[in-house]
């Protein structure tokens, strides 16, 4: 699969310049405002309309030159009917409105994505509704014992909820509330759309019981709701001698399906699941959204939809925890895996998760970084990311069903019976799996979240990420490195605060913290790193944060350790001159993503990773 991940970002490297080569040489209205992708596709549109041959060739092959599209249009105030009217006018079909994000979708016509800007001053930006994914890789089939990192047994996450935005939830006994039959999944909806394509020539409409359902027919969100929550009722019997619980063991949990039987999604789904879950927040006390997904970065965070949906999630009082990418390994432009942070891990304002490998034994002290964990600083914005790692690789949790899709297609994932039983059968079990990457390392974080706000329901988001980030763990070896046993790659790994953010989730540190940061949105934002090319150091800048080095409490050496000194970020990385990984344009984070924008892809079969 790294061939293929390869081939793809070479495939993207020349459409790049391609790009690169046509927009030279046309002047577009308004390009800011249009996205650097969605300007590529209506340039090349342009062109191919004035060639005779290429519209005989596209004729021929049944395919239009003039496609519609469908795009994310976001607005500077609220849209009104005013605007709708102005893009249906336009050429644009109105294809969904929302209620927090301040934008909407709608499927126009190449041709016409110049003259909407034009036409409506109000639009801020317009960019292409894109595919994203889970951030999973694969489990192994290493014989280990079950970490449960949740230490304390007085919080469960009753009375929280927490919106999972992913592929689904498969009821599970694992997931009812205590000593009752009544499941905890109080609440589930569908975004997946049911037609794939809006092209009229290739219009896909998939069986609609596949796509109405709520249920996990690709085997990830069930697996990330059992890591939040999962109450370890279907690994307690005579026989067991491990029990897989989760995190909150007794959170509820808001069910948003955004990722179809393949694990695909799209931008305008994930923001319809979100400004769902911020209207249902007072209903179902909604204090966490749980984002296992993403994609690659396009633009400034200030611009990307995905970007601006969590933000109001955050102003609403809702933590937002995302992963952080499974591209570590990613050496394309000879980056190490630096800069390969997705979207809407990007976002200043969240908490982005990387992946913890555990050994599989109980003591932290032999854990180390898995080598896929996406590392930071963000492109364009040069976000300081991943904040904090969780435990990531070999998960055991929940499986959907024996049809899930992930399970069919990866049996290493399977768990024996006598995994976890005292039975002879290693038949593989029908209730749990394993799977690995920063997916599953994200829901411990909300998780933690959970218990964090059952013990003090008043703590606003930023008052939990600052407190999660100070009390992390900060104990970590200099350096590890890790062969593929398949491939024969070694990779080193340096636990610099790109790597690790502010260190280790502790659950008991945090918990038994008092520490209070400024309850304002944006308190405790990322800080930006930036790069001063004339003597190579790097440096922190904190922005609007208030929250970092004001005062002795979160002073940058107490939040993020050594690594950083007087703000100077002590680097382990050979590739910290890398001019690539600071520069300011997109186009370099596109190289790195290529044309595949999918997650999950990159197959990890073995244990050290
Ligand atoms: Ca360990």
């Amino acid at each position: 699969m790294k061939r293929n991940e390869r081939h793809s970002a070479a495939w993207g490297k020349k459409l790049l310049v391609l790009g690169a080569l046509i927009l030279t040489a046309s002047v577009a209205v308004s390009q800011s405002k249009i996205s650097p992708d969605l300007q590529t596709a209506v340039t090349l549109s342009t062109l191919a309309s004035k060639s005779t041959l290429v519209e005989s060739l596209a004729a021929q092959a049944g395919v239009s030159t003039n496609p519609s599209v469908n795009v994310i249009v976001q607005y500077a105030a609220p849209p009104s009917q005013t605007n709708y009217s102005t893009a249906a006018s336009s050429g644009a079909t109105l294809t969904g409105q929302f209620t927090s994000f301040q934008g909407a979708t709608y499927s126009i016509p190449l041709s016409a994505v110049g003259q909407l800007v034009s036409n409506d001053p109000t639009i801020s930006y317009i960019s292409l509704d894109r595919a994203l994914a889970g951030a999973t890789d694969y489990g192994d089939g290493a014989q280990a014992i079950n970490l449960d990192i949740a230490p304390s047994l007085s919080f469960d996450g009753t009375g929280v909820g927490v919106a999972l935005i992913d592929s689904g939830i498969t009821p599970n006994n694992d997931l009812r509330f205590a000593n009752s039959t009544s499941s905890r999944i109080v609440y589930s909806q569908n975004f997946v759309p049911s037609v794939t394509s809006t092209s009229s020539a290739s219009a896909t409409v998939i069986s609609s019981s596949a796509v109405t359902s709520t249920s996990d027919a690709y085997g990830h969100g069930t697996h990330v709701a059992g890591i939040i929550g999962g109450n370890g009722s279907n690994s307690t019997c005579s026989n067991c001698f491990v029990t897989f619980r989760g995190v909150a063991p007794n959170a509820r949990l808001i069910n948003l399906r955004v990722l179809d039987q393949n694990g695909q999604g799209t931008d305008s789904s994930v923001i319809a699941a979100i400004d769902r879950a911020i209207a249902l927040k007072n209903i179902y006390n909604i204090r966490a959204i749980n984002l296992s997904l993403g994609r690659g970065i396009y633009e400034s965070y200030k611009q990307d939809p995905l970007c601006q949906a969590v933000e109001a999630a955050w102003k609403a009082g809702i933590v937002v925890v995302v992963a952080a990418g499974n591209y570590g390994r990613n050496n394309s432009i000879g980056n190490e895996g630096y800069g390969t942070i997705t979207s809407p891990g990007n976002d200043p304002y969240v908490i982005t998760v990387g992946a913890m490998n555990t050994k599989f034994t109980g003591t932290p002290a032999d854990d180390v970084i898995t080598t896929y964990s996406s590392k930071g600083p963000s492109a364009v914005d040069h976000i300081v990311k991943p904040d904090i790692v969780a435990p990531g690789n070999g998960r055991i949790s929940l499986l959907a069903s024996t049809s899930a899709t992930l399970y069919t297609t990866h049996p290493v994932t399977a768990v024996p019976l006598n995994y976890y039983q005292t039975v002879a059968s290693s038949a593989p079990s029908t209730n749990y799996y394993r799977l690995s990457g920063t997916s599953m390392a994200t829901p411990e974080v909300s998780g933690a979240v959970a218990l964090m706000l059952q013990q003090n329901p008043s703590l606003a988001p930023d008052q939990v990420k600052a407190r999660l980030m100070k009390t992390a763990s900060k104990s970590f070896p200099a350096s590890s490195i890790i062969t593929d046993p398949t491939t024969g790659v070694t990779y080193v790994e340096y636990y610099d605060i790109f790597t690790v953010g502010a260190g280790y989730l502790n659950v008991a540190a945090a918990l038994s913290s008092g520490d209070v940061a400024p309850s304002t949105a944006g308190s405790a934002l990322s800080p930006t790193a930036v790069y001063n090319s004339s003597n190579g150091t790097v440096t922190l800048v904190e922005g609007s944060s208030v929250v970092w080095g004001s005062s002795v409490v979160w002073g940058t050496s107490v939040v993020w350790g050594t690594s950083v000194s007087s703000n100077s970020v002590l680097w382990g990385s050979s590739v910290s001159g890398n001019s690539v990984i600071w520069g300011t344009s997109a186009s370099a984070q596109s190289v790195v993503w290529g044309s595949s924008v999918l997650w999950g892809t990159t197959v990890t079969t073995n244990g050290d990773n």
